[in-house]
Parts: C-alpha cells; structure tokens; sequence
C-alpha cells in the first residue's frame, strides 16, 4: 500500500469509528471559530531557531529568551544579550541556538539559561544569569554534544533536579547537572540498552504513555517506561514505531480519544510532510498505537485543511482554552537551505490544530493559521507571556523571533493595523506597541507581509532572504539594554 492510500485509509478509518459517545457535540462554528493573534515582530534577524519563556529578571513578569537576547516582559520592548549576538545569512545552516531552556541551575535565586546548538557542532552550555544589567553572561560547559535532534529539559524522574533528554554513547538516557555542583559539567546517565542510534534522531519527547504517575520517554521507535523505583538502572523499552516515515521533532502523550489512556503526537517526518496521533491500543502488556493522520502530504489538503512541509517544531497547548489540548506547529523555514525543503517557495505558515471530538467520539483535529510569514524553526513555545489567562505563541526562524500574542475569539484586528505609525494602544494591555515614523512600510515589505492578510497562498513566494548578506551585530548590541520597537500586525 503506498503512502497516500495508507493516509486515506487510516483518515477514513478515522472518521467512521466510535469512539466515545458520551462526547458533547461538535458544534461547527466553534470548530471553526478563528482565534485572533497579534503578531509581534521581535526581531527580523535570524539568531536562533529556538524560543522559549521564563522570568529572568524576577520581577514576576515573563521574559521571552531566543538565542543571544531576552526580551523583557510584559511589554517587551527591551532587549538584553546575554552572549554575544551575530546575526546569520539565513540560506545557511542552522544556527548555534537551537533550543534555549531556563532553569536556575546554580540555585542563587536568578534564572539561567541553558543553550543548546547544533548536534555535531556544539557543545551545551549554560549561561549564568549576574542578576545585573548591562554585561554578557559568564557561560558554563555542559556536555560534548547533545544527540537527538529534539532535547526537552524536564524533572523527569522527579529529583527536583531537571534531565535533558539525550542519547549518547549508543544508549538513550538524560544529562543532568551534579549535585552540588552545578558548574561541573553534566553527566550523562542511561536509561535504555545499547543499540546504533543516529545522532541526527528525529522524534522525541516525554509523557506518561502507561498512566502510573511516572513520566517515560517517548521516542519514534518505541517508549522507555519508567520502572517504579528509582534504584531500578534500564527502564523497560516497548519497541514499535510511531512514524513509520523519518520521524518528527517534539513528541507528546495526551489522551486525545478521552478513553482514559494516553495517545502520542507526533509529525510523520519533520524534513517532509505529516502530523498525527498514535491511539493507545493496549493488548495485555503488548501496547499498540494505531496512526491517525492529522495533517497529510499537498494531495490531502484539500480534505484535511492543511499541508505545510518540515513541521519540525511543535508544542501543545489548549489555544481555545475549552480544557482540550490543540497542536501549535508550522513549517521550517530552508533547514537546510533551499535544496533542502520539498517546497522551498512554500509560505512560512504557522498554524493551530483545534483538537475536537464529536458525539460519535470522532476525534478531529480543526488546522487554523496563525500566521504565514515566519514559519518555525525547532523549537516553539505556546505560554501566557502577558497572563491575561490566554496562551500565546512564540517562535523563531530564519524570518525572526516572531510572539503571537493569543487576543481570543472576539478580537478586531483592524484596530492595530490602522493605527498611525508612533501611535501607541496603551488600551490594548501589555506589550503596548508603537511603530517609528516611516518604519512600518520598509520593513513589512522586506519580511514580504500583507498587513491584514489572512489569505495563505499555497505558492506564495518565500520573502526574500537577504542572500549573502554580512553578518552583522545588533545596532548597540555591547552597551545594554537595547530599547526597539516592536512591529504589530
Ligand atoms: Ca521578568
Ligand atoms: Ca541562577
Ligand atoms: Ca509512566
Ligand atoms: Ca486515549
């Protein structure tokens, strides 16, 4: 059976099984009821592929940290380097900052951040937050290099300490700091037997796949239970595969069909094309998950509302906020450069997958764009960066570092978008955004917008990369902070 016929199999498959009857109805206009986003253009540089949130300067606020920079909250509109940025030429390879984790691992209080750039180039390291202003920040070795294309950083086993998800030396396991120790470098515990795993793994993530309060580690070949206790040395390793195609980037345990066990998401392969859900069929100590497809190749657009190629990025998040966890992904922008992507002049879209379920138990997941001129790059992060109680999402690409923030069901957009350029909407709440005169136009032909656009073109040109430009530093980028203005849309 060839791919598509597998897809249109398992999507029909999908759609006429019961599931669970006791489901509300799906009602169709909240299905298809749109989310309204603010996009906020961070920065139109390329430093990093990755993005995440935290409080750096305890103030109780949430930051924004991807690659060299934090962005203060709530109304981020200052930046702080924290190492010394240089902006790439975004046709080349990824960056030296593909995923950025905080954590206060030196226990001082402060909130640091740990960097992790390519798998055979870089060495992890964790930055070392001076609780001051105005100064780079003294950085720490970590580990020689972190194998598996998607690390997360979780208290996994629940030690107060967290792990960062890694293989190394033939075996899947996590580095973690020494006790007491926390500049040393990190060691690298095992979890699993030794076998050839590639360096550049696609498909992995965490989650409690058996429902015994322990959270496991969930690769694309199979999960690694953890055992009960904790002096236990190899955990359990339940071999089958998700994707039966390269694999994805993060993956999650969530129970999608509400019949009390955990399914598994994942993209099918985050270089190509699809997204799916594993549904967690349990036969005596044997589980089996079965592939529903969310989103397939271009042929399946038409039925399943989207198709982007290289979801290498995910995260998942209830969006909607109706309690139900939705998927936040989007395309990668040239992994690789443009020989590198299928649809190399395909929109940078982002999206939002609104999980549903009908009366029948049919599960579907509803794609919704967020977004279709930035795209992702390895990490996204959905998180309430201004706590009005809605999640919003934040990514990072060759495009820029892009927040989106969540304004809910009922938000008119024209209101930013009419607005005169150094006019600030103070009654929008945080971040308040005001554009310098005569920016706005440049700059929003250069990263190829249509302000107010919500149309996504499937063969819309990608916007031009300055090919060959020179890296350069940030105008300011040794004397801190650097006050800017955000661009909304
Ligand atoms: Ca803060
Ligand atoms: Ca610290
Ligand atoms: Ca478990
Ligand atoms: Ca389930």
């Amino acid at each position: 059976m060839n791919r598509q016929v597998t897809h249109l199999v398992f999507l029909l498959g999908l759609v006429a099984t019961p599931l669970c009857p006791a489901n509300p109805p799906v009602d169709p206009e909240k299905v298809n009821a749109p989310i309204h986003f603010q996009k906020i253009v961070l920065n139109d540089r390329y430093y990093c592929d990755g993005v995440t949130a935290g409080d750096i300067n305890a103030d109780g606020y949430i930051d924004i940290v991807a690659g060299p920079f934090w962005y203060e909250g709530p109304r981020f509109q200052k930046r702080y380097e924290f190492y010394e940025a240089v902006a790439l030429p975004p046709a080349e390879s990824p960056s030296n900052s593909l995923f950025s984790f905080v954590h206060d691992f030196n226990n001082d209080g402060r909130n640091d951040i740990l960097v992790i750039g390519r798998v055979h180039k870089h060495p992890a390291r964790w930055y070392e937050n001076p609780g001051t202003l105005g100064e780079l920040w003294k950085s720490h070795f970590v580990f020689e290099r972190v194998r598996g294309e998607t690390p997360t950083l979780i208290d996994l086993d629940g030690d107060g300490t967290p792990q960062l998800i890694c293989h190394w030396d033939g075996r899947w396991g996590w580095i973690q700091p020494q006790v007491g120790d926390p500049t040393e470098p990190w060691k690298f515990h095992a979890i699993g037997a030794h076998e050839d795993w590639p360096q550049f793994y696609h498909g992995e993530g965490v989650g409690d796949v058996n429902s015994d309060g322990k959270l496991d580690l969930i690769i694309n070949d199979g999960w690694y239970e953890q055992p009960a206790s904790q002096d236990a040395t190899e955990w359990i390793f339940h071999r089958g595969k998700f994707s039966h195609d390269r694999g994805g980037a993060q993956m999650f345990a969530n129970d999608v069909d509400g019949d009390g066990d955990q399914d598994v998401i994942s993209a099918i392969n985050a270089h190509g094309w699809g997204l799916a859900w594993y549904e967690q069929r349990a036969a005596g100590d044997d589980t089996r998950f079965r592939e529903h497809l969310i989103m397939g190749d271009r042929s399946l657009e038409d039925a399943l509302g989207a198709a982007f190629t290289q979801p290498h990025a995910l995260d998942l998040a209830d969006i909607d906020g109706d309690g139900r966890k939705d998927i936040v992904v989007g395309k990668r922008v040239w992994a690789h450069g443009p020989e590198g992507d299928i649809e190399p002049g395909a929109a940078p879209v982002l999206y939002w997958f609104r999980h549903t379920r009908g009366t029948d138990g049919t599960v579907r997941y509803v794609p919704h764009l967020i977004d279709d001129s930035s795209g992702v790059g390895l990490q996204v992060s959905a998180v309430d960066v201004n706590a009005d109680g809605l999640t919003d999402v934040l990514t990072a690409s060759k495009l820029g570092t892009f927040l989106f923030l969540n304004r809910g069901p009922k938000y008119d957009s024209r209101r930013d978008i009419d607005h005169r350029p150094g006019e600030s909407r103070s009654t929008l709440g945080a971040p308040t955004c005001s554009l310098p005169a005569g920016a706005h136009p440049a700059r929003t032909e250069r990263l190829g917008l249509a302000v107010g656009s919500r149309r996504h073109s499937r063969r819309r040109p990608l916007p031009p990369f300055p090919r060959g430009s020179t890296p350069r530093r940030p105008t300011g980028a040794a004397q801190l902070p650097v006050e800017y203005h955000p661009l909304c849309f």
